[in-house]
């Protein structure tokens, strides 16, 4: 079964070009000027859209055990979601519990996945317990096709690892050629801030973004590079957030170290004046790192263009604010972190562009190509090109819609983007060929998505 794509400008990092896009099964088999390929068993017109490859979005949360409960996503509601919003590979978290292996971790994720994802999928793995048997078996984790690990300095006695069980697993990960990932803030010294924070009465949703100050992110980005830095492994700092955080990447960076970040779109677009929204409204915004003051903004922006963030991910991990948030009314500690978003990131990033915060080519650099490579999925993933899987996003950039809980199909029972207009919305999706989603709806299936299996961080391997 063939599938011509005909019309479209087809989005790279290089930018925008009239190209038509030939599928055969679950691959592209061609790209060709204009009018050039013609024989297809089906035409799909991509006139006045963007022809992009399918996004990636490198981190999420589906199921996630944290702090009691559950995020409420399951594989099967956030790949569906994710494929709405344009999203046709997700990178989630397997997470070793204290006292368990990695690999028993690693057969528990393939059970909640396999089978029930949309979309293509992969993991990263959490490391919360470093011990001898930990770091043997990474490697069998990077044999496994999961060759990014990554860790906390933030949430002790729960995922967090101390300075030396860092310093650790880097060596270990500059061994085997894995990646790094940190969740960068001091928990130590935020523990104690919120602890004297509630003893004062102090227990507002807010008040979880005020304990949390930008400055211990900074130092402890700063703390992390300097761990890689000595251990000579690669680093990825996740969700970054802060002003501070991404002013010592930039300098990492500027001294030569294989130091990466991400930003995710609440930091670009919320701030904590959600946060401190009145009522316990705020409980909404409550994910770590917290939404920061708006002055970081600009900052973040500035950071997508000079690829000092090379990422965007959503750290999508979506709990219900009825009977989830509300478990931390009167005392914020008990709010689950997270904040739902896998289904708008393509949307979101794409109002940078229309903005003139962003050029075409970064956004689908940031959101897709560099994905792509970081984590070892290129060029099947992350590109239009012959031979690569076609995941195809058909996009109208002039289309309009206002995000709601009434009409996204992430399973949680608010959005944290209620009444955003956006400019422009996904059309068509392809996920190895097959049509997933088109402007009649949902023709996917939970069946469809495979594990994929990564290579090493191909920026470095
Ligand atoms: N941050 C969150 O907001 N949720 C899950 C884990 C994390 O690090
Ligand atoms: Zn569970
Ligand atoms: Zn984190
Ligand atoms: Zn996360």
């Amino acid at each position: 079964m063939t599938t011509l794509i005909k019309g479209g400008q087809v989005l790279s990092p290089a930018g925008a070009t009239a190209a038509d896009v030939l599928v055969d099964g679950e691959r592209i088999a061609a790209v060709a000027a204009p009018g050039v390929l013609t024989e297809a068993d089906e035409v799909i017109d991509a006139t006045g859209k963007y022809v992009m490859p399918g996004g990636i979005d490198a981190h999420t949360h589906m199921e996630m055990p944290f702090g009691g409960t559950h995020s409420v996503d399951t594989f099967g509601t956030g790949t569906t979601a994710a494929a709405w919003g344009g999203t046709t590979t997700i990178i989630d978290f397997a997470v070793q519990a204290k006292g368990t292996s990695l690999l028993s971790t690693l057969d528990k994720w393939h059970e909640k996945a396999d089978g029930n994802c949309a979309i293509d999928y992969g993991f990263h793995m959490i490391v919360s317990d470093v011990n001898e048997s930990t770091l043997k078996e990474m490697s069998a984790c990077v044999d496994g096709g999961v060759g990014s690990f990554k860790m906390f300095m933030a949430y002790p006695g729960v995922f967090y690892s101390t300075d030396g069980e860092i310093l650790l697993a880097m060596q270990q990960a500059r061994e085997i050629g894995a990646t790094i990932m940190m969740h960068a803030e001091n928990g130590i010294a935020i523990d104690q801030l919120a602890a004297q924070a509630v003893a004062a009465g102090r227990v507002d949703p807010v008040q979880h973004g005020l304990t949390r100050p930008p400055e211990l992110e900074g130092e402890a980005t700063s703390r992390a590079i300097q761990l890689a830095n000595v251990t000579g492994a690669p680093l990825y700092i996740v969700h970054l957030s802060a002003s501070q955080a991404l002013a010592a990447v930039a300098e990492a960076r500027d001294n030569g170290q294989n130091v990466f970040a991400e930003t995710c779109p609440q930091y670009l677009y919320l701030s904590i004046e959600d946060l401190a929204k009145p009522g316990f409204e705020g409980a909404k915004y409550v994910a770590s790192p917290p939404l920061r003051d708006k002055s970081h903004q600009p900052d973040l922006w500035r950071g997508l263009r000079t690829n000092d963030l090379s990422v965007v991910s959503t750290d999508h991990c979506p709990f219900c604010f009825k009977d989830q948030k509300e478990l931390g009314r009167g005392d914020f500690r008990a709010i689950p972190n997270g904040i739902p978003g896998v289904e708008h990131r393509m949307d979101l990033l794409h109002q940078g562009v229309v903005a003139g915060e962003l050029s075409l080519g970064r956004w689908v650099e940031t959101c897709s190509a560099t994905p792509a490579r970081m984590f070892g999925l290129y060029p099947r993933k992350g590109v239009i090109a012959a031979g690569s899987d076609a995941d195809i996003v058909i996009y109208d950039p002039a289309a309009r819609q206002t995000l709601s809980v009434e009409t996204h199909h992430m399973n949680v029972d608010y959005s944290a983007y209620e009444g955003f207009e956006i400019t422009g919305r996904v059309h068509t999706v392809l996920s190895r060929g097959r049509v997933v989603v088109s402007p009649s709806g949902f023709t996917g299936s939970t069946s469809h998505g495979k594990f994929l299996s990564r290579q090493l961080n191909q920026y470095l391997n």
